[in-house]
């Protein structure tokens, strides 16, 4: 009987094949795996918890918290700061960046995360996830918010964790993308999608159409053409999928191809769209553009955004080549 490759292996595997690698890469992904499985646990338990429902706070977004947003949260901290593999970590759940504290080892990695990604759905049992992204800091010094300000082409790894009817975790590390299914009989993450690949082609769009007056031009021009179907300019018909869980969508749109799309909203100029450059877009832009997709703002790639803050949002356009660069093309006429 072959066994599946386990998350551990296939990382051990990928680790002998750098030769500078140290195995700390490793370690500290074994240990968000295990935080994620607790997670999983955690909303899998629903209501028979009491954590559902609000938490009566808000978050530095000025979003209402979820009991479970600072629970997941307060899960990833404690499961990663004794681990002597960061230096320091940033959560959507929390103002500031968080310090290592000082009893612990300063690693050489940066851990930043949205805990409980689409977590507005966890209430009505629907799809959320954990998304995460790691940049290099340096070992054995406390970090400093300007160590975050990276670009996201200079991500170490991203990944994320999806709590669906399955538990998943979908990571890259810059060679490629692969899916990993959670064995809930055995506790262990195993390799079921390997190199996973993003169709440079889709008939099947996503974005919430209740903010269609609000949206810059060029994405009101591109969805509207998708709208007219065959008899429109694209002489073909759309689908459309809105789940309000990026993990969901992102994840999906590795499985069949797509396009999603949080536009810029012009009723609050002050604000570049609704996603988080650091720990939303840029994982998930180096995740999609691994798998041959594309990940842009409608102006410039997302992972070359130079960020001035570690909560700043940006406009997100993401998935298939073509049919992304074409919502960039429209942004340049
Ligand atoms: P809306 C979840 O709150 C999130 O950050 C993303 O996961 C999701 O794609 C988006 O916001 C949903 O936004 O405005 O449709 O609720």
């Amino acid at each position: 009987m072959s066994i599946q490759k386990t998350f551990t292996q296939f990382m051990i595997e990928q680790q002998r094949a750098l030769p500078n690698a140290t195995g700390d890469l490793t370690l500290l992904l074994v240990d968000i795996a295990n935080a994620c499985k607790r997670i999983s646990h955690t909303v899998s338990r629903g209501a028979m918890t009491g954590m559902l429902g609000s938490a009566g706070t808000e978050n530095v977004q000025g979003e209402t918290q979820k009991k479970l947003d600072i629970i997941t949260n307060d899960i990833m901290v404690d499961a990663l700061e004794w681990t002597g593999h960061l230096s320091g970590m940033v959560s959507e759940e929390v103002d500031d960046f968080i310090a290592i504290p000082e009893q612990y080892p300063k690693g050489k990695y940066l851990a930043l995360f949205d805990p409980l990604d689409g977590s507005s759905n966890i209430d009505v049992n629907l799809t959320v996830g954990t998304i995460f992204s790691i940049l290099s800091g340096t070992e054995g010094v406390d970090a400093t918010l300007e160590d975050f300000l990276q670009t996201g082409a200079e991500q170490v790894c991203a990944g994320f964790v999806l709590y669906g009817p399955s538990t998943m975790m979908i990571l890259t590390t810059g060679q490629g993308v692969n899916g990993f299914t959670l064995d809930q009989d055995v506790g262990e993450f195993v390799l079921t999608h390997p190199n996973m690949t993003i169709p440079e082609d889709t008939k099947e769009f996503s974005i919430n159409m209740s903010n269609h007056r609000f949206w810059e031009t060029p994405v009101q021009r591109y969805i509207d053409e998708c709208m007219q179907g065959e008899e429109g300019p694209r002489g073909i018909n759309f689908n459309m999928r809105w789940v309000a869980s990026m993990v969901a969508e992102v994840y999906r749109i590795l499985t069949r191809g797509g396009i999603f799309i949080y536009s810029q909203d012009t009723r609050d100029t002050s604000k570049s769209g609704k996603l988080r450059l650091m720990y939303e877009a840029n994982p998930m832009g180096y995740i999609v553009e691994q798998a041959g997709g594309q990940c842009s703002t409608g102006r410039e790639r997302i992972l070359e955004i130079v960020p001035d803050s570690i909560h700043q949002r940006v406009p997100v356009i993401l998935g298939s080549k073509n049919e992304v660069e074409r919502v960039v093309s429209y942004h340049l006429d």
